[in-house]
């Protein structure tokens, strides 16, 4: 098998591009914007609403409605101003949204979904397409953050990098779903603890409640944002400087190890948890945490960088 630099974006492009039609036509002038954020915060549902129910778009995103994850590669929706008649005038390019496979997908390890949107962030930009903006969905009818909750947005964080978190957009979804003084204390919490690094860098924390109005208004301010931008330079990723520009393999990258860190301190917890069951003989509960450390080992071995890949990507891959 003949081996792929990790960092030949040209060739590795090409690959993303074979099996998505929306690379085949790459132009400067696409403007790209990626919904992110755990599996079943609404991501699918979103881009539904957005596009409305008269849409002529195809391909419309699945959305769940079991416990699983639904969607599982990544997949840009085209718009055009035939598509999606609410792209403003002066915009002359095509716009791209982007769903994601979420963090905490029932059937891939996060690992394998960061290098999924890595990859395919990696190749649009290598491709000169252009980013618009990042949206981050967070369910606002959880009651509390959870350990993962807080690893992925971390993660998320990491990914964009300081310098373009003016064009992210922390979006809280299912207001439906929660009494809105709760919602309300729950969104000051966010921005005041778990999200405030984030909106320090001037990210946008905005409420979607379920509709086309709320959802098409997120979109407008993106695309606001992004031809403001266009005379005064474009919106580059931490990622996609890291592994675009300073070739850097997706181990190394700061969103692998922030997700490393995350591990480790799960494993860690779950170890004592094994160790706690196995004192009280409660054989079950002590097989499920042996479960999940096996699991959380393998994660953290598909994000160990073995010494002779780091040699080659060092070596340009030769
Ligand atoms: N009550 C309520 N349910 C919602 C809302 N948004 C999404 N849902 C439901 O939440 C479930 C998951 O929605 P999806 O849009 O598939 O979520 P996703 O983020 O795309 O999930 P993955 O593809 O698994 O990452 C579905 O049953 C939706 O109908 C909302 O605002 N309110
Ligand atoms: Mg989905």
């Amino acid at each position: 098998m003949s081996y792929l630099p990790p960092h030949d974006w040209k060739r590795r492009g090409k690959m993303v591009r074979k099996s998505d039609p929306i690379f085949k036509d790459a132009r400067p002038t696409d403007c790209i914007i990626a919904v992110m954020g755990a599996t079943g915060t609404g991501k699918s549902t979103f881009i539904n609403r957005i596009l409305g129910p008269e849409s002529l778009v195809r391909d419309k995103p699945a959305v769940g409605h079991e416990l699983k994850s639904c969607t599982s590669q990544l997949q840009p929706i085209l718009l055009t101003p035939t598509t999606y008649p609410n792209l403003p005038r002066e915009f002359d390019g095509r716009l791209i949204i982007v769903d994601t496979p979420g963090f905490d997908d029932t059937y891939e390890d996060d690992s394998e979904i960061l290098r999924r949107i890595s990859v395919w962030l990696a190749a649009s930009y290598s491709d000169s397409m252009k980013l618009g903006g990042m949206i981050y969905m967070h369910e606002i009818s959880q009651p509390r953050m959870s350990g993962t909750a807080r690893a992925n947005t971390e993660v998320f964080q990491k990914l964009c990098g300081s310098t373009s978190m003016s064009s992210v957009f922390l979006v809280t979804t299912k207001w439906d779903d929660v009494d809105v003084g709760q919602g309300s204390k729950r969104e000051v919490q966010l921005a005041e603890k778990y999200w405030k690094d984030m909106i320090a860098g001037k990210a946008q924390q905005r409420r979607f409640m379920n509709d086309e109005k709320t959802g098409r208004a997120i979109i407008s301010e993106i695309l606001d944002l992004y031809m403001a931008r266009i005379r005064g330079g474009q919106l580059t990723l931490q990622i996609q400087t890291e592994l675009v520009n300073l070739q850097k393999i997706i181990p190394d990258t700061e969103a692998a190890k922030s997700l490393k860190h995350s591990l480790e301190d799960a494993l860690k917890a779950q170890r004592q948890l094994a160790e706690d069951m196995k004192t009280n003989g409660d054989g079950g509960r002590y097989k499920e945490a042996q479960d999940q450390i096996n699991k959380i080992l393998g994660e953290l071995r598909a994000l160990k960088v073995s010494f002779p890949r780091r040699l080659l990507a060092a070596l340009g891959g030769a």
